[in-house]
């Protein structure tokens, strides 16, 4: 961390999808991709039973809470196309919603469903007041993992679920030995052990990233046994389908990174304010000239003087909204730290929910 200063498209209709079950939008309303089209679940007939289903579909054991939202209260994106729930069918047979559900052109409720499929992105142990400089208090950023290679800090990550970490691929790409990686979680200083340190059973990284091209940096760590989460270790959420984080937004990135350009990483947790920036002006030809993707997100300042560095790589970049917190961005890359012109850059979470969730269901079934 380097602080010496203080549009995804709208898809209702698409190409075949890998997983046709997903939650949307700024509430999580529940979509089934039915007929070649993404519809919105109605609540009639809806049981603890078909949201179980619906986050088994997306790698998780089982949901955490399902409610309903009237439909006028929807992003209107999502209130064009509606399914409901078969009622014939008995619980045993209902084991993909894609394949329980009628058409609907309305919801005779008039009301949704939305879906919760694991407790996350609160930070319950922290109040704001003893924050001194960018020095990080203990459960201030409690999804903060710090990626140890033969117990040395080599890169952060965001605890999601109880056994998954998000972090970057270029950060496992060339060490891809499970064996040689600890994760700690729940500190602030790396030199103050004992923290509890988790050994890694597998390393996943995206099938298409390619080291020297920056594309599909992301990659996920199992861990060999579940955290116990408390104040000081928490998940962070992520984003869901179809969320939109609006350029200028203010969010935060966190890591155990150099504190200036070259610099050695350092030895307690530090934090930015770093406002997020279009893609637009990211790709301007003074900025990154063309090399930012639409699954990258860029954050921080064009003046310079606050961004991530290196060592931060893998690590959060999260935004809050009402009262969640959610990961918007895995630290990727920039061009030195905190130049003018060259803020950082996050592989662009949302872009890659269908490869997570994919990750998560394939572990789950094994
Ligand atoms: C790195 O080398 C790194 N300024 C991470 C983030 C940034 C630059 C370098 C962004 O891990």
């Amino acid at each position: 961390m380097s602080t010496d200063v203080g549009s995804a498209g709208h898809s209702r209709t698409a190409a075949p999808v890998s997983r046709p079950v997903r939650v949307s939008g700024q509430h999580g309303v529940l979509q089934v991709f039915t007929a070649a089209v993404w519809r919105t679940m109605c609540s009639e007939d809806w049981k603890g039973h078909h949201a179980n289903v619906a986050c088994g579909q997306l790698g998780f054991p089982s949901y955490v809470s399902s409610d309903t939202l009237r439909v006028d209260l929807l992003e209107e994106q999502f209130q064009g196309d509606f399914v409901s729930i078969n009622h014939l069918l008995s619980d045993d047979k209902v084991t993909a919603l894609h394949h329980a559900v009628y058409m609907r052109e309305e919801c005779a409720s008039g009301r949704v469903v939305t879906l919760k499929c694991t407790a996350c992105g609160l930070r319950t142990g922290y109040s704001a007041r003893i924050v001194g400089g960018n020095m990080s208090s203990l459960a201030q950023w409690p999804w903060q993992a710090s990626l140890q290679f033969q117990g040395y800090h080599l890169c952060g990550g965001s605890i999601i679920t109880p056994l998954w970490i998000v972090t970057a691929a270029h950060c496992v790409y060339d060490l891809y030995l499970p064996k040689s990686w600890t994760i700690q979680v729940g500190l602030v200083s790396l030199l103050d052990s004992p923290a509890p340190s988790y050994l890694v059973e597998k390393i996943i990284y995206h099938s298409k990233y390619k080291p020297k091209r920056l594309g599909n940096d992301i990659a996920l760590m199992k861990l060999a046994v579940p955290l116990t989460f408390n104040e000081m270790t928490q998940p962070i959420c992520l984003p869901n389908s179809e969320e939109n984080f609006p350029d200028g937004k203010m969010c935060w990135t966190s890591g155990w990174g150099s504190t200036e350009e070259g610099g050695d990483a350092s030895p307690v947790l530090n934090h930015a304010a770093v406002p997020l920036i279009s893609n637009k002006i990211c790709n301007h030809r003074d900025v990154y000239g063309g090399i930012i993707s639409p699954s990258m997100v860029c954050a921080g300042y064009l003046k310079g003087g606050v961004d991530s560095c290196q060592g931060d790589s893998g690590g959060p970049l999260v935004c809050q909204e009402r009262r969640l917190w959610k990961l918007v961005g895995a630290t990727s890359f920039g061009i030195g730290c905190a130049d003018v012109n060259k803020p950082g850059v996050y592989t662009r979470i949302t872009s890659f929910l269908d490869w997570i969730h994919e990750q998560l269901e394939r572990d789950l079934k094994t």
